[in-house]
C-alpha cells in the first residue's frame, strides 16, 4: 500500500480536474456564461477607470512638483480659475463625483442584470457541499425521476439553470469562474444562483471558501450539453444501475454489498442505501473521481478504494484494504455502471 500511495499521491496533486483534456480552466478572465460575461465586463471597466485615475493623479502630482520648484505658487492662484469656478473644485469634486457616479451606475446595473435570469430556468439543480465533494440532485416529478450524482453538473446549453445551494457541514462556496461569480453556501440556509453557458463544453469549478484540509481537492465541472444530449443524460441517470452482465461484475457487486461500501454509498437497484459518500449508480459516466482529484479509470478506482486516505487524507472514505481479486472485480463492476 505505501508503494501504491507514493505512485498515486503526486498524480493526485498535479492533476487538477482541469488538467484533464478539454476543460475550461479556473481563470477569472475566461468567460462564457451570461452572468460571468457581464461580471468580467464590469471587472475590466473598474480596472480601466482605476488605472486612469491613478495615471491622472500621478501626472498632476509630478506637474505640481515641477512647478513648485520653478516658482512659489501663490495660494490664491490655485483657487482662482479664469472661468470663475476654482479648478480644484473641478478636479477635486465634480470630475471624481461623475466618475464615482458612473462606476456606481455600472455596478448596480450589472448586479441587477445578474440577479435573476430573464427567462424561466430550464432546470433546477440542488447542489449540496460536503467535506470535500459536491452532491448534485435533479428532483424530477417523482422518486423515479430523481437524479443524484456528484461533482459533475450537466446543464443544457443556452438556457438558464437555477442552482439551490446548501451544505451538509461547514461553509463552502460554489465557484465556476467562466460561468458566474462565487456564491457562498452557508449552514442552515439555501442560497440560490443561476448559470447559463453560451457554448457546449466543460467548465472547471472549485470550492471558493476554505473548508478544511482537502479544500483544494473539492473541485467540480459543469458540462454544458446540447438540449437533446442533456435530456438523454438525465434519462440515463434516472435509471437504476445496470445489472451485472458477467460473473466478474456479479462478484464485484457481492464485494460492494459485503465490504462496507453499501453503508456509505448508494447504487440504486441493489438495495444499498448509504448516504455518506457520493451516489455510485452511474459512477462510470463521470470523468473524474473524488471531486476532480483523479481521472475516472479502472486503475484509479482501485487505487482510490485501497488508499483513499493517502490520496485525500482526512476524507470520510477510509482506505479499504481488500484482497486483490475482490478489488479487481469490484473495480470492474463499478466500470460497468454507465
Ligand atoms: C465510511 C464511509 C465510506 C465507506 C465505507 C466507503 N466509502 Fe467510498 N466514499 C466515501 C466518501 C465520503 C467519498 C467522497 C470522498 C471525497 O471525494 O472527498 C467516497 C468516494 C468514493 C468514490 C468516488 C466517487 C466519486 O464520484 O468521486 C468511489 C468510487 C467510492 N467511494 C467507492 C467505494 C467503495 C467501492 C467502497 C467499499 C470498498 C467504499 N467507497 C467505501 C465514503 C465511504
Ligand atoms: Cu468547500
Amino acid at each position: 500500500m505505501p508503494r501504491l500511495s507514493r505512485r498515486l499521491a503526486p498524480s493526485a496533486g498535479a492533476l487538477g480536474s482541469c488538467a484533464l483534456a478539454g476543460c475550461t480552466p479556473l481563470n477569472v478572465l475566461a468567460h462564457d456564461g451570461v452572468t460571468g460575461s457581464r461580471e468580467t465586463g464590469l471587472g475590466w471597466f473598474l480596472v480601466i477607470v482605476s488605472c486612469a485615475v491613478i495615471c491622472i493623479i500621478t501626472i498632476l502630482v509630478l506637474v505640481a512638483y515641477a512647478r513648485s520648484r520653478k516658482r512659489r505658487t501663490r495660494d490664491d492662484a490655485v483657487f482662482a480659475g479664469s472661468s470663475g469656478v476654482p479648478w480644484v473644485m473641478w478636479g477635486g469634486v465634480v470630475i471624481p463625483g461623475i466618475v464615482l457616479l458612473l462606476t456606481f451606475i455600472f455596478t448596480i446595473g450589472t448586479l441587477d442584470a445578474v440577479a435573476a435570469p430573464t427567462r424561466s430556468p430550464a432546470a433546477t439543480v440542488k447542489v449540496i457541499g460536503h467535506q470535500w465533494w459536491w452532491e448534485v440532485r435533479y428532483e424530477g416529478t417523482g422518486p423515479s425521476h430523481t437524479v443524484v450524482t456528484a461533482n459533475e453538473i450537466h446543464v443544457p446549453v443556452g438556457q438558464p439553470v437555477k442552482l439551490e445551494l446548501t451544505t451538509n457541514d461547514v461553509i463552502h462556496s460554489f465557484w465556476v469562474p467562466a460561468l458566474a461569480g462565487k456564491t457562498d453556501i452557508i449552514p442552515g440556509q439555501t442560497n440560490t444562483t443561476w448559470i447559463e453557458a453560451r457554448h457546449t463544453g466543460v467548465f472547471g469549478g472549485t470550492c471558493g471558501e476554505y473548508c478544511g484540509a482537502q479544500h483544494a481537492h473539492m473541485q467540480m465541472r459543469v458540462i454544458a450539453d446540447s438540449p437533446g444530449d442533456f435530456q438523454k443524460w438525465l434519462a440515463d441517470e434516472a435509471a437504476p444501475a445496470a445489472k451485472p452482465a458477467d460473473p466478474t461484475a456479479a462478484d464485484g457487486l457481492r464485494v460492494f454489498m459485503t465490504s462496507g461500501c453499501a453503508n456509505c454509498h448508494t447504487i440504486r437497484g441493489t438495495g444499498s442505501g448509504g448516504g455518506v459518500g457520493p451516489d455510485l449508480t452511474h459512477i462510470a459516466s463521470r470523468t473524474t473521481i473524488a471531486a476532480g482529484t483523479l481521472p475516472n479509470t479502472q486503475a484509479n478506482l482501485m487505487g482510490w478504494i485501497l488508499a483513499a486516505q493517502a490520496i485525500k487524507p482526512g476524507s470520510d472514505m477510509p482506505s479499504m484494504p481488500l484482497p486483490s481479486r475482490d478489488l479487481q472485480s469490484l473495480a470492474a463492476y463499478l466500470e460497468t455502471l454507465r
